[in-house]
């Protein structure tokens, strides 16, 4: 493995990615710092007292699980002190998490799920963190950012990635010049570069889609299901099917082996339909990541990164991997739409 850090990296790639500066690389730095505190009790779980449920129920009407608030105490600390941020948005919190006035604050916003597949922590099974970083679009340093310089259109992130806690724990990121993964090293406590400019291959070979929800599926989605799983695909042969149930280890395996993952839209019990994950903290995040990868992230139809959100919590249906998966997925969908 080569002896390269995450801040070697970006240094090494000053010229191309002109947002390597001091403050964006302490940024990086102190968001390194939270995921190896939440990594090495995550290790943990199990030993200390760190499973099992707060009592609480979230934002999105789930209940807390004690290493989700603690992943999110660790980030809402750490970042709000790091002197380079305006405002902060967590899948975990409600509203705008805001810099308070006896802080120095900088100008970017960082969004992030502090620790999602959150039903497999328990079960030691991967989980992860998610992190989207914007630039306030107006430089107005001295007041507190509105929500309306939050929701920025998607394609405005300057950086996003993740940190996978498995049987090695990864940092993997873009700045919008390639994607690139780094290993943790826990005798040097360093992520060192192992994966560089990551490619996720135009063909994949896996779905990832939870289908136990197939009775709430419209008919495009199942015909979308039908054709992975048919004989007159691409492969000409049915696709493996995976499913972790935690987006970063589901897209982390897709990434590296060529595949799709799945989150349709559902008609739900009330008769409302959508998809579950959320925008800025899941989709968005993944979506800017398999773009630089070479893949593609769309709502069926619709680009994820053309997305102007119009709400924090927002949540789409997301289709996102390997390049022609996700083109046969939107042929499908328009094929469909066009039909009514
Ligand atoms: P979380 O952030 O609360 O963990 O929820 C998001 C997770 C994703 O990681 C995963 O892809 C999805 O929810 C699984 O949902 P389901 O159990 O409906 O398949
Ligand atoms: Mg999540």
């Amino acid at each position: 493995m080569s002896q390269v850090t995450v801040t070697e990296h970006l240094l090494l790639h000053q010229k191309k990615t002109p947002m390597a500066t001091g403050r964006f690389t302490s940024l990086i730095n102190e968001l390194i710092l939270s995921a190896k505190i939440i990594s090495r009790e995550v290790t943990k779980a199990g030993l200390v007292d760190v499973l099992g449920f707060t009592g609480d129920t979230n934002v999105q009407g789930e209940k807390v699980r004690k290493l989700d608030e603690f992943a999110n105490n660790v980030l809402i600390h750490r970042m709000r002190r790091s002197g380079v941020l305006c405002a902060m948005a967590s899948e975990e919190n409600g509203d705008l998490i805001h810099i308070s006035g006896d802080l120095p604050r900088g100008d970017y916003i960082l969004i992030f799920d502090p620790l999602d597949g959150s039903s497999n922590i328990d079960v030691n099974v991967s989980i992860g963190t998610i992190f989207s970083i914007y630039r306030r679009p107006l430089k107005k340093t001295g007041d507190k950012p509105s929500m309306q310089e939050v929701l920025q259109s998607c394609d405005k992130q300057i950086c996003s990635g993740y940190f996978i806690y498995g049987s090695s724990t990864m940092m993997v990121y873009t700045t919008g010049e390639g994607v690139h993964g780094f290993t943790l090293d826990p005798s040097v406590g360093e992520f060192l570069l192992s994966h560089e400019d990551m490619k996720i291959p135009d063909q994949g070979k896996i779905y990832s889609v939870n289908e136990a929800y197939w009775n709430s599926w419209d008919p495009a989605t199942k015909e979308v299901l039908a054709h992975f799983k048919s004989t007159t695909n691409n492969l000409g042969q049915p696709y493996s099917s995976r499913y972790i149930g935690s987006l970063v280890a589901d897209f982390h395996r897709n990434l590296l082996y060529g595949g799709i993952f799945m989150y349709p839209a559902r008609t739900l019990d009330d008769g409302s339909k959508g998809g579950k994950l959320r925008l800025l903290c899941e989709a968005a995040p993944m979506a800017f990541l398999v773009e630089q990868a070479g893949g593609l992230a769309t709502d069926g139809t619709q680009r994820i990164l053309d997305y102007k959100p119009t709400e924090l919590h927002q949540r789409v249906p997301l289709f996102i991997g390997s390049r022609n998966d996700v083109e046969k997925v939107a042929e499908i969908y328009t094929k469909h739409q066009e039909q009514k």
